[in-house]
């Protein structure tokens, strides 16, 4: 891709990356106590920052490819291909003819929720090895800050810790439009009765009364191991799209949906951890 100017966005925040402007005059100016520059004050000097025009002082890199999640156009995918040029890359982008924008990346390799970050729910859950693990018998929900309604993606990376029992419907499924008073939603979930695990993209009325907009067997039974399961909407359907290791697999359903309101993650009858989340939507 053509990386000479990156347009990154992230919680609001919207920055131009542009290597050869990191060593402009003005940024030669900008030096930390050590003598060194560091053109965005985070103290990690130019020539070890990852993201140089961005106050990053984790350093955060949660694809390992030296490129700092702020600046990253997929921060969970090596492939920076961006074919229609918005900023989004590789599996982040899921449309090539629309410009896109990362709204938040959100990793859970702290010791705290970050800010605006809420769970609902009983499950157990804690901190630790790079997530937020959650431990649920009733449905819990992870719960992001709101969004305003837009076409989008929303994606989760999360390892299952163990086997779910096979006395009780294990779910995991990230979802959007969550109403707090009936816990309406639509979700995209991976759920395992008995031995058989399923994909489906779901609109619950209330959590008890639901509509299956699509659904489909997944291949994988869902157990010990990482997943990436991911809900997209746009003005004439929904996606949902679970991986886990080499497998893609996917249902859709024909009712348009966008993301909208509160998103996050419902959990259920199983054990996770959550390493990240992320939402992408159109460029208003
Ligand atoms: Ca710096
Ligand atoms: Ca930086
Ligand atoms: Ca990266
Ligand atoms: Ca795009």
């Amino acid at each position: 891709m053509n990386r000479s100017v990156m347009l990154v966005t992230l919680g609001g925040l919207v920055a131009c990356y542009n290597p050869a402007a990191s060593i402009d005059a003005n940024l030669d100016a900008i030096v930390n106590g050590d003598g060194l520059d560091d053109a965005d004050l985070d103290g990690v000097n130019n020539a070890n920052d990852n993201c140089v025009q961005v106050a990053n002082p984790n350093q955060h890199d949660s694809d390992g490819d030296r490129i700092g999640d702020v600046c990253d156009p997929c921060p969970v995918d090596v492939n920076t291909e961006d074919t229609d040029a918005d900023g989004v890359a590789g599996i982040c982008d899921h449309e090539s003819d629309k410009a896109n924008r990362i709204v938040w990346f959100q990793p859970f390799d702290g010791s705290a929720l970050p800010a605006g970050w809420s769970i609902r729910g009983t499950a157990t859950t804690g901190f630790g090895g790079g997530g937020l693990s959650i431990l649920a018998t009733s449905p819990t929900y992870l719960l992001a800050p709101g969004v305003t309604a837009s076409p989008g993606r929303l994606l989760a990376g999360f390892s299952t810790l163990v086997t779910p029992s096979s006395t009780a419907t294990a779910r995991v499924g990230a979802m959007t439009g969550f109403d707090s008073a009936t816990e309406a939603h639509i979700e995209c979930n991976v759920f395992r009765i008995d031995t058989v695990s399923s994909i489906g993209l779901v609109r619950f009325t209330t959590l008890a009364s639901t509509m299956v907009l699509g659904s489909t067997p997944f291949s994988d039974a869902l157990g010990v191991g990482d997943y990436v399961i991911g809900l997209s909407g746009n003005e004439t359907g929904g996606t949902c799209q679970a991986a886990k290791l080499m497998t893609n697999e996917t249902a859709t359903g024909a009712a348009p949906m966008v993301l909208q309101g509160t998103t996050g993650l419902r959990v259920e009858n199983t054990s996770v951890r959550v390493q990240w989340l992320m939402l992408v939507q159109r460029k208003p």
